[in-house]
């Protein structure tokens, strides 16, 4: 059992400006702050309690590398990259595509080592390097589609992974599993007509983008069902997300029996995030974390790359990737600090309109049983 783990000190380097959510503007009331929301301390602070935890000890440490040009066409418009190139060697850098997601001078470069990042996992997992591992990489990429940036994404760190496994790997079947609170649009879009790739998004029912992620989105015509969505109701917290992973995600993975499974791990769901109002703690994560791993030894040897998306609580963030990362390596070095408050926010049973948005889904997604009417 090994588990391989990547960070680059360059991802916490990444520079957001000077707006706490939009780009600062006095005229329209947005002031200056010192910390953005997608600050990378949050990752840092993550990474960090990976090595004072100790849980180092038990991961196989895998460095980045750029993703190359190549490599990044696999899923991107030129025009996207040449733009992006161009506007990272401004003094002042520039944006993702969509005005509300700034990126420093060299701000390009720390993208591709993200979207490397994320082909060195996926190398890692599908050569046997590593029965399965976790990415903690940064900027996210989930909100991008192929021809833009959005969402603080710049790259499809996640999708350009898959396009590699599949392009490079001899891997033809790749399900993606978006547990992070926001739409996976740009991951679903990307691979909207592949019947190959199964996306499926569990996320806030209406939290960004707007209009993005219904239930009724499930792939282009080539590719019927190869998408889909779970969007759960505000409030939803870690019987809710279990429910639908129970419900929905494992027995989808089960019929599409991927040979890999990559999952966009935003910790977004969490109780103290800023961004969203779901109530999942380090519990709800790690069991989550614990479906996909089962699933994934029945279908396709345990092989599972963990990437991560976004998530915005400096304090509880470093909790929650610490119990994915720990089940992934199948050991525990540390309690959640934290659980003694959020746990009690979280719920205690789930309730009768979260089941019924799951049970619905179900119902549309799963094939149905023998002899059923
Ligand atoms: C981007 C602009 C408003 C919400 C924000 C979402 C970023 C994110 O975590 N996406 O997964
Ligand atoms: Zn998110």
């Amino acid at each position: 059992m090994s588990t391989a783990y990547i960070w680059h000190e360059l991802f916490g380097w990444a520079d957001h400006g000077s707006g706490g959510l939009f780009p600062a503007d006095p005229a329209v009331g947005l002031q200056p702050i010192s910390h953005h929301v997608a600050h990378p301390d949050t990752k840092r602070r993550l990474h960090e309690l990976v090595v004072v935890s100790g849980l180092i000890d038990h991961l196989v440490r895998v460095a980045p590398r750029p993703a190359t040009e190549e490599e990044l066409l696999r899923v991107h418009a030129p025009e996207h990259l040449a733009r992006l190139e161009a506007e990272s060697a401004l003094p002042k850098g520039g944006d993702a595509g969509d005005g509300i997601s700034p990126f420093g001078k060299g701000g390009y470069d720390i993208a591709r080592l993200a979207a490397g990042g994320a082909i060195a996992l996926v190398e890692a997992v599908v050569t046997g390097q590593a029965d399965n591992g976790y990415a903690l990489v940064h900027p996210a990429g989930h909100h991008a589609p192929g021809h833009t940036g959005m969402g603080f994404c710049l790259l499809n760190n996640v999708a350009v992974a898959v396009a590699h496994a599949r392009a490079a790997l001899g891997v033809r079947r790749v399900a993606v599993v978006d547990w992070d609170v926001h739409h996976g649009n740009g991951t679903q879009s990307i691979f909207w007509d592949e019947p190959d790739v199964l996306t499926i998004s569990v996320h806030q029912d209406g939290c960004f983008p707007p209009d993005s992620g219904h239930l009724t989105e499930r792939g282009g015509p080539a590719a019927p069902g190869s998408a889909v969505n779970v969007p759960l109701p505000p409030g939803t917290g870690d019987f809710g997300y279990l429910y639908a992973f129970e419900h929905v995600v494992a027995p989808a993975l089960r019929a599409f029996a991927p040979e890999l499974i990559v999952v966009a791990s935003g910790f977004d769901p969490n109780a103290m995030d800023p961004l969203a109002r779901m109530l999942v703690t380090s519990r709800g994560f790690r069991g989550m974390a614990e479906q996909v791993l089962r699933v994934a030894e029945e279908v396709c040897g345990g092989r599972v790359a963990v990437v991560q998306e976004g998530g915005y609580s400096p304090h509880y963030v470093p909790f929650c990737g610490l119990a994915v990362i720990e089940t992934l390596a199948g050991v525990k070095v540390l309690d959640d600090a934290f659980f003694p408050v959020v746990g009690g926010m979280t719920g205690h049973e789930t309730t009768a309109h979260q089941k019924a948005l799951v049970d619905e889904v179900a119902a549309r997604v799963l094939p149905r049983p023998a002899g059923a009417v």
